[in-house]
């Protein structure tokens, strides 16, 4: 049994049992998907977005696509963190000197803890391109944004929940303007959360489920096997994208190093909220809740563009599958620099 650091108890996070007969490492909520159409008065779509424990409840960001097809940042409370109250109107940004900053869209928010700090990461207009943007709260009243983190273009901001060697680090995937037809996972330091830089590569695309580009997804679990990394990862059929989900272990030091990688996904769209909506066949997590005494783990994954779902496992059987299907790529146990 992995040795999970950093990771409080949250005996009230959401949970069902492993179905009887499930032969898979992952089995879905019951009661999914937990965000229907329309769940709000401007709100359409909401996806891709990050949940947190907080207090003795849950907040979130959400991506919330409006009815005009823009894509806005919305917070929410839950007490059970699967019947959520989200907010009306996208979050207000403020900047460092406490002036309003809005971006002009925001979307696939991540929320990594450090100390009393919550970061938040999506992906922001920059000058009309997409790149990372940062921001901060400690009590979701007051959010403020930090300078963004890249140039265009760039998506798929993930920090981790700790410094490592001294500084903040920072997975991210490089990509275009679009609907981005390729992607690596790459990282980045900084000593401020200001000025980033000793850029590695972490993993390239590459094998089947994966092989058109990948992206970090929750944010990354520490273990003393290794930082448990869940992703996603995209091939391109006939049909289209497929969006997938599966997972790595990086060193926990060197986290550009990947020491495991699963040859095969841990989900892929099977469900109707999966398969149809929006964007059909796309399953993209962006959080997730572990329980560190129990060892249950909860992912919350965007689904077709358009509803929320929840995965359940357990940190041991997603690092023993981990390892069980390795299928590691050239470079990929490489620290990255070159
Ligand atoms: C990616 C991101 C995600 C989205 C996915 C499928 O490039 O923009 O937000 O879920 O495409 O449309």
């Amino acid at each position: 049994m992995a040795k999970i650091f950093g990771e409080q108890a949250i005996p009230n996070m959401p949970w069902e049992e492993k179905p009887t007969g499930h032969k898979e490492i992952l089995w879905r909520y019951s009661g999914n998907p937990i965000f229907k159409q329309n769940p709000g008065p401007k709100a359409a779509r909401v996806f891709n977005s990050a949940v947190v424990p907080y207090g003795d409840e849950f907040v979130g960001v959400f991506r919330a696509d409006h009815k005009d097809i823009t894509m806005h940042l919305h917070f929410g409370r839950s007490k059970d963190a699967v019947n959520w109250q989200l907010d009306d109107e996208d979050i207000k940004w403020v900047d460092e000197s406490g002036k309003p900053f809005q971006p002009a869209y925001g979307y696939d928010p991540r929320v990594t803890k450090i100390g009393d700090d919550y970061f938040i990461m999506w992906c922001t207009s920059f000058a009309g391109s997409p790149t990372i943007g940062l921001g901060k709260t400690r009590d979701f009243k007051t959010f403020t944004r930090l300078e963004n983190a890249f140039l265009p273009h760039n998506r798929n901001g993930v920090l981790f929940p700790r410094k490592i060697g001294g500084n903040y680090v920072l997975l991210s995937r490089p990509s275009d303007n679009g609907h981005t037809p390729f992607g690596d996972i790459y990282l980045s330091e900084s000593p401020d959360m200001t000025f980033w830089g000793k850029h590695r590569c972490v993993m390239k695309a590459g094998g089947s489920w994966q092989s058109l580009k990948i992206g970090a997804g929750p944010i990354p679990i520490e273990t003393d096997e290794g930082w448990l990394m869940i992703y996603h990862g995209v091939v391109l059929t006939c049909n289209g994208y497929v969006y997938s989900f599966g997972a790595a272990l990086l060193d926990l030091e060197n986290p550009s190093k990947v020491l495991y990688r699963s040859g095969n996904y841990l989900l892929t769209p099977e469900e109707p909220y999966e398969t149809v909506g929006f964007v059909q066949n796309v399953c993209f997590p962006c959080a997730a809740l572990v329980d560190a005494p129990t060892r249950r783990i909860a992912i919350y994954y965007g689904t077709a563009d358009t509803y929320t779902g929840i995965a359940f496992g357990t940190v041991d059987d997603i690092i023993k599958f981990t390892k069980e299907t390795n299928n590691l790529l050239h470079g990929d146990s490489d620290i990255g620099r070159d």
